[in-house]
């Protein structure tokens, strides 16, 4: 049944323009453009103590951005570029947090940013066409544009694994990390080797008494490559920081290096080795994937190619061959490319120990530690689960939201979450989303800063236009989606389980989550979209007897 708000309802609340829900790299930037530019009046609101989202939260030990220092920030803030000090090749959590806290500062954002503070429920009043948002701390508020930055790797998930709640140990995860959380000499477990689990226990692993990490799968890793850099190399970023935004924005996965044109069976045996040699030594997991090859993630044999480059490696690099087997993957090469800081080499060490729990499953977890199935029990005083996320829609599943007719997020979606260039929905007008479902796959800086900008010039024209609501057909809905699967199908990455499918939580769709198109074709969708008037968005106007009038625009062919 849908719930229709009481007359009530509207009136008695906090009123905005506009409600933003995060306060990340999207909250943050849609927060200034909607109030510097447009001079709306803006709340955010997140339920952390400070800024930061993602980084926020993930203060793990060896938490580290996997994109180079020079494209993972804003480039909107053109003084800052030329100020920020870049001292790594790569940005460690305290470096990024400092950073996003520099950036709240510097653009007096945090006044307009509630903390502590969860939003429990958004239901769009279709008399008002206004969002009425409720708080945990029974408080309303209402606005007429509510845009969600809430993350695409940010509702945690902790598998409800047998026995979980007697254990009398330390139990964190990974992005929900204490900040007293003390390690030294203890007998540590690590739940999951995805990018999280590589990094903590290659961080963590010589400072703990004991290390036993639980491996369900194997990964393909390449060295991170990480290190001081010199002055040279900072003055020749910040010289060409226009041309370097440029090429970011009009590649594919946005990571700031021209993606190869070369197909990997073009070239001798000899030269594909010294290829893979180089990038190995110059580090990077994307570079490895996109800068070597233009066909590894879209042609089997090019991607086994890779593959045996990486497991020769893993042979080489760990001491006790039998460890070395069950850390070697055998599947495709096609989940988010991952590099490490020394995680092959961690398992020589004499306190590190590999549990295979795909041959060897958890059974429970006791008071103690972990049971396996085959009767060992693990004595741990600290358990990590790096079990990473409920990706791409998992926040917004943890929220009552509803639009037309009451509506709720979970049915609309409820086959797998969809979007209309990821940044609205059918049936959730005025409602905007940063990082949506089906939006790129990149690098993410550009791509927040690319829908945060295209957000604010629908919310611009529609205040121009007095335009009560705009949302689009769910026909676009549906031919976005299609165009994303299709591009997906075209990759190896649809024939591997990963989060990016949804396939990491049980009971999830299986479904397509991404375009894989590229952030620069996206763009250009995005610009051709806006040309034609946002074909594909209805709009709603209020007329002089208040009465609603729709102009649906007619959805022309995504030609994408
Ligand atoms: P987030 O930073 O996730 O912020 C969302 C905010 O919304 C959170 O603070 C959350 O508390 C808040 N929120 C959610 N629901 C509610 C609610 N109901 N009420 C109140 N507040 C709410 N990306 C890259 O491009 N390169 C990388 O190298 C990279 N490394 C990563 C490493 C880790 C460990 C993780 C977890 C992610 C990484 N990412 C990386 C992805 C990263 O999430 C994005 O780059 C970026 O930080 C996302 O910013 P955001 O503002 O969209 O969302
Ligand atoms: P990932 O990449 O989803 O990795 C999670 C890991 O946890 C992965 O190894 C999983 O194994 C493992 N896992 C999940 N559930 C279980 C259970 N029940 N038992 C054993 N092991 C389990 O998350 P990350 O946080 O590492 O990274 C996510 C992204 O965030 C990353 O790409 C960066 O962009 C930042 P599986 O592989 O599913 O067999």
């Amino acid at each position: 049944m849908p719930t229709m708000m009481s007359d009530s309802a509207i009136g008695t609340e906090i009123k905005y323009d506009a409600i933003v829900i995060g306060a990340g790299f999207g909250g943050l930037y849609m927060l200034k453009t909607l109030r510097d530019e447009l001079k709306l009046k803006v709340r955010v609101f997140d339920k952390a103590k400070d800024v930061g989202g993602t980084w926020y939260w993930n203060r793990y030990p060896g938490a580290l951005s996997d994109t180079e220092a020079f494209t993972y920030c804003f480039s909107w803030d053109q003084d800052l570029l030329q100020e920020w000090d870049i001292t790594t090749r790569y940005l460690t959590q305290p470096q990024i947090l400092k950073y996003i806290n520099h950036v709240a500062d510097r653009h007096n954002l945090r006044q307009d940013i509630q903390f502590e503070t969860v939003i429990t429920a958004a239901e769009f009043d279709e008399e008002s066409s206004r969002w009425l948002i409720s708080t945990n701390d029974g408080r309303k508020y209402s606005a007429k544009y509510l845009v969600t930055a809430l993350g695409l790797l940010s509702a945690t998930n902790v598998p409800n694994i047998n026995g979980i709640d007697q254990f009398k140990g330390e139990l964190y995860h990974t992005a929900n990390w204490p900040r007293d959380a003390n390690l030294n000499g203890k007998r540590v477990g690590v739940i999951g080797t995805g990018s999280t689990g590589t990094q903590v226990v290659t961080a963590i692993a010589p400072v703990v008494g004991s290390l036993t990490v639980f491996q369900r799968s194997p990964q393909y890793m390449v060295p991170v490559g990480n290190g001081p850099v010199s002055k040279e190399y900072v003055d020749n970023i910040k010289r060409n920081y226009d041309s370097i935004w440029e090429q970011v924005k009009n590649s594919k996965v946005a990571f700031g290096f021209e993606e190869s044109q070369i197909p990997t069976m073009s070239v001798s045996e000899a030269e594909r080795e010294k290829i893979f040699q180089n990038a190995w030594d110059k580090g990077g997991g994307f570079r490895f994937m996109f800068e070597t090859f233009s066909d590894i993630a879209i042609d089997e044999k090019a991607n086994i190619a890779a593959q045996d480059f990486i497991r020769k490696k893993i042979s080489e690099i760990v001491k006790d061959p039998e460890t070395a087997r069950k850390l070697t993957p055998r599947d495709l090469y096609a989940k988010r490319p991952l590099c490490d800081s020394g995680y092959y080499a961690t398992f020589n060490r004499e306190n590190v120990a590999l549990v295979d729990v795909k041959a060897n499953p958890i059974k429970e977890i006791t008071v103690s530690g972990i049971r396996t199935e085959d009767g060992v029990d693990h004595e741990l005083d600290v358990l990590i689960f790096a079990t990473g996320f409920d990706a791409v829609d998992g926040n917004y599943k943890r929220i009552n939201i509803r639009g037309r007719n009451g509506i709720a997020i979970q049915e609309h979606w409820k086959e797998g979450p969809s979007s209309y260039l990821s940044v609205a929905t059918a049936n959730f007008p005025n409602m905007f989303m940063i990082l949506g479902p089906n939006g790129p796959f990149t690098n993410l800086p550009p791509t927040i800063e690319t829908e945060v900008e295209w957000v604010s010039e629908i919310i611009a024209y529609m205040e121009e236009e007095k335009l009560s609501s705009m949302e689009p057909n769910i026909e676009a809905e549906t031919l976005w989606s299609g165009t994303c699967r299709e591009i997906a199908d075209k990759t190896l990455f649809s024939k591997a389980d990963s989060w990016i499918f949804g396939a990491n939580i049980p009971g999830k769709p299986h479904t397509v989550y991404f375009y894989l198109g590229g952030l620069g074709a996206f763009r250009e969708v995005l610009h051709d979209v806006r040309k034609d008037n946002y074909r594909g968005f209805k709009f709603e106007t209020q007329n002089s007897s208040d009465k609603k009038n729709t102009l649906t625009k007619q959805m022309q062919k995504e030609d994408a």
